[in-house]
């Protein structure tokens, strides 16, 4: 028996299983890939594409998502938001929040938000978000597809990301974790705050649960602006999904996701 079975029943035990339409693989190039490939050929709000392994996994901006078999969850499924383009962005952000929310939840690990949407427990990376979108005519979009990996049961990750990676089974002392009880609980929550989100076209019902949840909240950051890079303080998002910063001379700015990066001064996050 896979896991895709316990998944299955645990998503019909939260309710899920009429939202999502579960696929499971053995091997795939990328879960986007798959989901890509089923949105162009019409399929449903809520199809779901679930890898045990994945050969090319995706990172942001042409970079490897690190996807073995047996120890973590690598999935995506299919929006098909009926708003204008520009609210689609901030949707991004709401598959970190669910991740984290759900980490939280199941295991009771400390996990945060690293702004935009990269999930962290003591300032290691334990998950990875990687949203593609299509947009039709009229401005509307065409799907969004969001791709999550955890890392859930990994013993150890390639010398290049120990310093930065983590799992979180090495988080919880080693014990094992149940990769379909987090991914259920992921997608419930995931699901929960898009409705949420689909009320307002924007992140208002959910900022006090992202604020609570950001890694960064009330520390320094640095604004790495290509014309200035600056020095300020994390406040916390606005309901477009841009981080709130306080500038040294007590000026407020926002920061749009891909316009700049923030790095703490203080490590990874
Ligand atoms: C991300 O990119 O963090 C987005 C990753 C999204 C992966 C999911 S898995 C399901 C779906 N299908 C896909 O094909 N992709 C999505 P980025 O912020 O660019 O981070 C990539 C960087 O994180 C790499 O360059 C490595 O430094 C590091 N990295 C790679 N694998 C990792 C892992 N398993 N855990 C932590 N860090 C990792």
């Amino acid at each position: 028996m896979s896991w895709a079975d316990d998944l299955q029943k645990d998503l019909k035990a939260l309710g899920e299983d009429e939202f999502y339409d579960l696929h499971y693989y053995e091997q795939v190039d990328s879960t986007n890939e798959y989901v890509k490939r089923a949105a162009k050929e019409g399929a449903k709000e809520g199809y779901l594409v679930v890898g045990e392994e994945q050969t090319a996994g995706k990172g942001r901006l042409g970079r490897r998502w690190e996807s073995p078999a047996g120890e973590s969850a690598y999935f995506s499924f299919l929006l098909r938001p009926r708003f204008a383009a520009e609210h689609v962005a901030p949707l991004t952000l709401v598959a970190g929040l669910s991740v984290a929310q759900a980490v939280r939840e199941t295991v009771m690990l400390p996990a945060e938000i690293k702004w935009p949407n990269d999930v962290v427990i003591k300032h290691k990376k334990i998950c990875g978000i990687l949203c593609e979108a299509e947009a039709g005519g009229n401005d509307r979009m065409k799907y969004m597809i969001p791709g999550i990996g955890i890392n859930v049961n990994n013993e150890s990750f390639p010398e290049e990301l120990k310093e930065k990676a983590t799992s979180l089974k090495m988080e919880w002392g080693g014990r094992t974790v149940d990769r379909a009880l987090v991914t259920a609980t992921t997608l419930k929550y995931f699901h929960r705050n898009y409705v949420k989100y689909v009320e307002t076209e924007d992140l208002s019902g959910m900022i006090k649960d992202y604020d609570f949840l950001l890694a960064s909240r009330d520390r320094e950051v640095r604004v790495e602006d290509p014309k200035a890079p600056y020095v300020a303080i994390s406040r916390g998002i606005d309901k477009y999904g841009r981080l709130i910063v306080e500038k040294e001379d007590g000026s407020e700015a926002r920061v749009a996701t891909g316009e700049v990066s923030v790095r703490g001064l203080y490590g990874y996050i």
